[in-house]
């Protein structure tokens, strides 16, 4: 940390603060019908008309159950589709999109990306999975049901992570604080925004997953490891964080240093709402539950 507050008090003042918006909402849950908040620690916190969970205050994530994940796997987006996960690889002529069994582990179906190109953030839309290309204005994108490749879009910019907000945008993060919001179909930009924590600008957005309203987003910042295990929870319309989780209980140990352990797979399967998350050579992915961190 360079100066000013520590990243630990400065996450202690911002659970705080968080902390009481859970309250404000717990009370103005209240009214509406039905149990709202579940505070047993459940995966589905905050029950939303919608269907999708809703996630507000300072939360720890910890393993429910976890599923093989190749080691030489460079992860840098991870997305489930009818059932299975998707993930895209980095690492220099090691990088691919790969369709992987929710039973075994295994890889079903993997596209490789051509020499020189490193994959990077995923996502589905419409029939089509896209990836973003590390360094290029080049986005890949593939038929869902077969991987194969189909006529690529060409950004404005560079990216790092992407996902698909509720079919309306592609959010695009680039490893700065700011956020891109762009139309899916033509990947034009609508509108971009910067993301703060605590008052100040946070860099390192990554991997990305769309919920809801809410963008979920991991942080690279190889000066801060707690960073690199927490995620922020971005509200897409106020632009504000709703949320912190620490899921630094959920990386592996034994890992070798802080490029492999750092968590870089977040992905929402929409069957039962479950959570998982991975990192780049993590030896699984994991199914976790967020608890909510009593912070008062
Ligand atoms: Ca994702």
């Amino acid at each position: 940390m360079k100066g000013g507050m520590s990243n630990k008090r400065r996450y202690r003042a911002l659970a705080f603060l968080l902390g009481l918006s859970f309250v404000v909402s717990a009370c103005s849950e209240t009214e509406a019908a039905g149990p709202r908040i579940d505070k047993s620690g459940t995966r589905e916190l905050h029950h939303r008309h919608d269907g999708f969970p809703h996630y507000i205050g300072h939360f720890e994530a910890e393993v429910l159950s976890s599923l093989p994940h190749e080691t030489t796997a460079a992860t840098n987006g991870l997305e489930w589709f009818e059932g299975a996960l998707h993930e895209s690889t980095g690492g220099t002529n090691q990088s691919s999109v790969s369709r992987i069994s929710a039973e075994s582990g295994d890889v079903i179906n993997r596209f490789e990306l051509a020499d020189g190109k490193v994959g990077s953030g995923l996502t589905y839309y419409n029939g089509k999975f896209y990836q973003l290309v590390r360094d290029s204005t080049e986005v890949l994108v593939y038929d869902a049901e077969s991987l194969a490749q189909e006529e690529n879009l060409t950004s404005e910019d560079t990216g790092w992570g992407l996902c698909n907000s509720s079919d309306k945008f592609f959010v695009v993060s680039d490893g700065t604080s700011q956020l891109k919001i762009r139309n899916p179909e033509t990947f034009q930009l609508e509108r971009q925004f910067t993301v703060e924590l605590a008052g100040s600008e946070l860099a390192g957005l990554d991997e990305l997953e769309c919920i809801g309203d809410q963008i979920w987003a991991t942080i690279t910042d190889p000066d801060d490891q707690n960073r690199a295990s927490t995620i922020v929870v971005i509200n897409i319309d106020t632009e504000e964080v709703e949320a912190t989780i620490d899921a630094s209980q959920v990386v592996p140990e034994g890992l070798a240093d802080e490029t492999t352990s750092t968590l870089s797979g977040i992905a929402l399967r929409p069957e039962d709402n479950s959570l998982w998350l991975t990192g780049r050579q993590w030896p699984a992915s994991f199914e976790v539950k967020l608890t909510p961190v009593d912070v008062r």
